[in-house]
């Protein structure tokens, strides 16, 4: 006689990771076994019903232990003590508990049954279920112990990454300071050392970074995906050969205008530097940002001068004002969380602890605690993070609502959360948005040429850094298993090939240059999401100025419409429960693509082909 008729999966589910799940109704009842024959026929297994309780279950325990390892990651990130491994212990195991949880053997196995079933599922579910095997393959437990090291790595490379001690001139500095020199120092030869400076942490990252690149390849293996490149990859529902496939053309759109900037920046800051033969390459230490990915610090436009304006308003007014932007759209003021847990500004001088110095928004609990943690200081570039930041706690926000399963309070895709809170960077930067906020004078008679080439500065020399030289080198370095003694040549070559930049000295493998970018340490072979992030909201852009603010695109105020908030409001409330591509299709008309960023910058062309004629072009 057969035990019963019960599916392995309902068996399996109450064991494993429904804690609340009754046992499913529509499953015969056991007793009945115990009766005299003829046993009754097996109902049919409900799998939509089964998944509803399985999914029930998962996402309660999923978001409690989410938020636990949410609170110790935090504190990791917030407090880096030298010498002290209290926050580390304290986030391994929390991670290590959320990882037993999301990898458990069971929860594989009920999650693959489900999904042989998809027929039976409501799209809902299966991407529900889908997300959660995502999150199995980053931590499966048939290989409990591979997954266990590299939570206690990921946590000792934070640690280091953030605990660096950076010292200019003998003295200790922040990245803070760095990026300010680097913006303002006017001798090539200091330029040069700071510039080095800012490079000082790369080989303290190295062993932990090989370290790292195994045991990420080695963890998503075992549920199949050849490479941890190819596993991030897959959140967008591509192979790692379309998603190299689009940033490449992604690139050679962008690629003509680019030219043009180098050639541009080469002649420029050689004049500024009183170097009479224009090198053929820009030397790395030349340009204000320590990975030259945003150049827009080159052009001071006449009759604006933000950073000034800024400085009087000072650090705290630039996040009320970000908020007060949102608001005017209809977003709800930030809730008090925000205000009393996130940690907003630089730790004041002599304090005995560190913090992470990289910008980011945190969805604690994946409800209602947001908290952000910068370091924010008034200046242009922290006006547009600020956006940036408030842009995914907003998204936080929208999608934790009751329609939204806590297993989709997600991005459309990762790429539309990096998306939003820069489009409104961009927007709080044009000049009838500062005029109507009494930030510029309106008398002021501004260049709009200029204006445009301080923003191409920084939106166009972005993409060969975000689509060629990070996602090239990761690619490379994760799925091609690129040699431990060739990682910097790597770069390098890369650096030169996209972004036409060269280091100011030979930098051989006793550096690591790449580990320079926090992303490559924790938050590995993703950094394509900015690339698409910039061509989306190019996208957005110009829906939002043309359709319904009836603007140009490059002179827009979205300040106070209440249009704009719905448009974009829209976007957020479904969290991932939608499809990306239709998403964009529906909102815009359009399939992703460059055509809106290439079309805004298009009227540069024309002032840089003046501009260079008769200059040497290199790329
Ligand atoms: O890392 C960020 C955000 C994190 S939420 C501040 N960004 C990239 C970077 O700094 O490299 C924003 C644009 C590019
Ligand atoms: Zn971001």
């Amino acid at each position: 006689m057969s035990k019963n008729h019960l599916p392995i999966l309902a068996v399996a589910l109450l064991s494993a990771c429904a804690p609340t799940a009754k046992v499913p109704t529509t499953t015969p009842d056991t007793a009945a076994t115990v009766e005299t024959p003829p046993a009754a026929p097996p109902a049919p297994v409900d799998w939509s019903r089964q998944a509803d309780e399985f999914l029930t279950g998962y996402s309660t325990e999923y978001q409690r232990l989410y938020t636990q390892s949410s609170e110790a990651e935090w504190r990791s990130n917030t407090h880096i003590v030298a010498g002290d491994s209290t926050n580390a212990v304290a986030t391994a195991r929390a991670n290590e508990a959320m990882a037993a949880f999301t990898g458990s053997a069971d929860n594989i196995n009920n999650l693959r049954q489900l999904l042989e079933h998809k027929d039976q599922l409501q799209p809902f579910q299966i991407k529900q279920l889908q997300t959660a095997l995502y999150n199995a393959a980053n931590s499966p437990q048939t290989i409990a112990d591979v997954v266990k090291r590299r939570i206690k790595a990921e946590t000792q490379q934070t640690e280091k990454l953030y605990g660096f001690d950076y010292k200019y001139a003998g003295k200790s500095v922040t990245t803070n300071d760095l990026d300010e020199l680097l913006r303002k120092e006017n001798n090539p030869q200091k330029r040069q050392a700071i510039w080095e400076a800012s490079k000082a942490i790369g080989p303290t990252l190295k062993d932990g970074l090989l370290n790292l690149r195994g045991l990420r390849n080695q963890t998503v293996q075992a549920l199949g995906y050849p490479d941890y490149f190819t596993y991030q990859a897959s959140d967008y529902g591509m192979s790692r050969e379309e998603m190299m496939t689009l940033v490449r053309q992604l690139n050679d759109e962008l690629r003509p205008l680019y030219r043009e900037l180098h050639t541009y920046a080469r002649y420029e800051l050689a004049k500024k530097y009183g170097v009479k033969q224009v090198p053929d390459y820009l030397p790395a230490s030349w340009l204000p940002n320590r990975w030259g990915q945003d150049w827009s610090a080159m052009v001071d436009v006449k009759g604006v001068n933000l950073d000034a304006t800024l400085a009087k308003k000072g650090a705290e007014w630039q996040v009320k004002q970000a908020e007060r932007f949102y608001q005017s759209l209809g977003f709800q003021a930030l809730p008090p969380v925000f205000w009393e847990k996130s940690s907003l500004y630089p730790l004041p001088k002599g304090a005995t602890y560190k913090k992470n110095n990289h910008a980011s928004a945190w969805h604690m609990d994946l409800n209602q605690d947001v908290r952000s943690l910068m370091s924010v200081e008034p200046n242009t570039e922290w006006y547009e993070t600020t956006h940036h930041e408030l842009g995914h706690i907003y998204y936080y926000l929208t999608y934790s609502n009751p329609e939204v399963p806590v297993l989709l309070r997600q991005g459309a895709n990762r790429a539309y959360h990096e998306a939003m809170g820069s489009l409104m960077g961009l927007a709080a930067t044009q000049k009838p948005f500062l005029v109507g906020l009494g930030l510029q004078d309106p008398k002021a008679k501004t260049d709009q040429t200029q204006t445009l080439l301080k923003e191409a500065l920084n939106y166009v020399t972005f993409i060969p850094f975000s689509s060629g030289v990070m996602s090239e080198w990761e690619n490379s370095f994760y799925a091609d298993k690129l040699p431990a003694d060739q990682l910097n040549a790597k770069w390098w070559e890369l650096v030169k090939k996209y972004q036409g930049i060269v280091p100011p000295t030979a930098r051989g493998e006793q550096y690591l240059d790449p580990a320079t970018k926090t992303h490559i340490n924790d938050d590995p072979a993703q950094y394509y999401d900015y690339a698409l992030s910039y061509v989306i909201l190019f996208q957005l852009h110009d829906h939002i100025a043309k359709k319904i603010l009836k603007q140009d695109p490059h002179a827009t105020n979205y300040y106070g419409s209440k249009e704009v908030g719905t448009f974009l409001a829209d976007i957020m409330r479904p969290g991932a429960s939608k499809d990306w591509r239709a998403v964009l299709k529906e909102k815009t008309g359009e399939d992703l693509s460059a055509r809106a960023m290439v079309e805004y910058f298009q009227p540069l062309m024309v002032y840089l082909k003046a501009q260079n004629k008769g200059r040497k072009y290199t790329m």
